[in-house]
């Protein structure tokens, strides 16, 4: 091995070096950033309380969703989350706000007509 060879084999071990720092780095900062946040939400005729939940982009969501006086549920299309609760049983679930916006929560137990004018909002404040 030539010394050539050797300084550009030690220059190459010293960015991947940095590069897995900088990746280290990024992961670290990533992780910080992305909090959990719990809101319970409850469904009585006909409506959902808060009205508005606002979250952070990528922020893991857990919601308790509390059916005060029929079966109701908690959906948003675009996130394809349905989950139905029951006063006997509330729904516990999560999902990571990975799409910024503001998405309409609804009630999809729809053979009770009034529960089409059940409606919140998601708010996703991007990055
Ligand atoms: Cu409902």
């Amino acid at each position: 091995m030539n010394t050539r060879h050797g300084r550009s084999r030690a220059a190459a071990g010293v960015l991947v070096a940095l590069a897995v720092a900088g990746w280290l780095l990024a992961l670290g900062s990533h992780a910080a950033q992305e909090r959990r946040r719990e809101v319970s939400v409850s469904a009585r005729k006909y409506a959902f309380t808060p009205p508005v939940i606002e979250v952070d982009q990528d922020d893991v969501v857990r919601i308790t969703l509390t059916a005060e006086d029929i079966p109701h549920s908690f959906t948003i299309d675009a996130y394809r989350i349905a989950k139905r609760a029951s006063p006997e049983r509330p729904a516990v679930f999560e999902f990571q706000a990975d799409q910024p916006g503001s998405f309409r929560i609804y009630c999809n137990l729809q053979i009770d007509e009034k529960c089409r004018d059940m409606s919140a909002t998601l708010v996703v404040r991007p990055r």
